[in-house]
Parts: structure tokens; sequence; C-alpha cells
């Protein structure tokens, strides 16, 4: 270590600044890892049988799903905020997708995704109106 700082003090006042960054963010990594042993605080770190239920939503603010491509984890809920104009949400037949949601107006329609993979979804009143979930 002393031979590295003895180098820096003779290096570029440029990369010196870099090599400072990197050492600071190695400092922050390994600070961030220890903490996180014995508490693990974001989703996806929970080691036990329990899934993470995460709650996204999907809005239609016009003739668009919002966002239309989602991503989440498997056993998450995502529900539907059908506003404004009525829509439906019509799953492609794949393996696992949830059931399709009717027409309907002024709704919020939860759907759970127990399977992964990647569901495609339309709203057949409103071609081109179209989105995908994929649940990982
Ligand atoms: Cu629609």
């Amino acid at each position: 270590m002393v031979t590295v700082l003895r180098h820096i003090s003779d290096m570029p006042h440029r990369e010196r600044f870099v090599i400072t960054l990197l050492l600071g963010t190695l400092g922050a990594m390994l600070t961030a890892c220890s903490g996180s042993k014995d508490a693990p605080t974001s989703p996806g770190q929970n080691s036990g049988t329990t899934p993470v239920t995460t709650t996204v939503d999907v809005f239609t603010p016009g003739l668009v799903f919002s966002p239309a491509f989602l991503t989440i984890s498997v056993g998450s809920i995502v529900r539907f905020n059908i506003t404004g104009v009525a829509h439906d949400v019509t799953f492609q037949a794949v393996t696992g997708a949830p059931a399709s949601i009717p027409v309907t107006s002024n709704q919020i329609v939860s759907r759970t995704f127990n399977t992964k993979g990647i569901f495609p979804y339309d709203c057949r009143t409103h071609p081109g109106m179209s989105a995908s979930i994929t649940v990982q």
C-alpha cells in the first residue's frame, strides 16, 4: 500500500485523481458489503423461502400502457390502473399468464405473477395498444 501511495504521488494530477476515486469507490463498496451482512435491506437479498412481494403500477395515459415494458420479480403484483377511456388487458396464451381483464374503466385491477417468463398483452379495444411484462 505504501508503495502504491508513493507511486501515486509521482503521478500527474489527473491520474492521481482517478486512483483516489477508485480507492474511494472500493472503500465504499467494502463498507456496504460489511454493513449488509446481518440485515438484508433491499429486495432480492432475502435468502428465506418467502419471496419479496413488490407491487408495481401500470397506467393508461391515453391509448398506451405505461410503462409498456416492465420487468418484475416472481411473486410481484401488478396493479393495472385503468382510467379515462375504457380498456381491456388481454394476455397472450403464454403458460403462467394471469387472467385477462375484461373491458373496464376507472378501476384498479391487480394481477399476481407467480411464473417466470415474458407475458405480452394487448388492449383489444385499441389495436396497437400493446405491452409486455417480464417476470424473472
Ligand atoms: Cu385500450
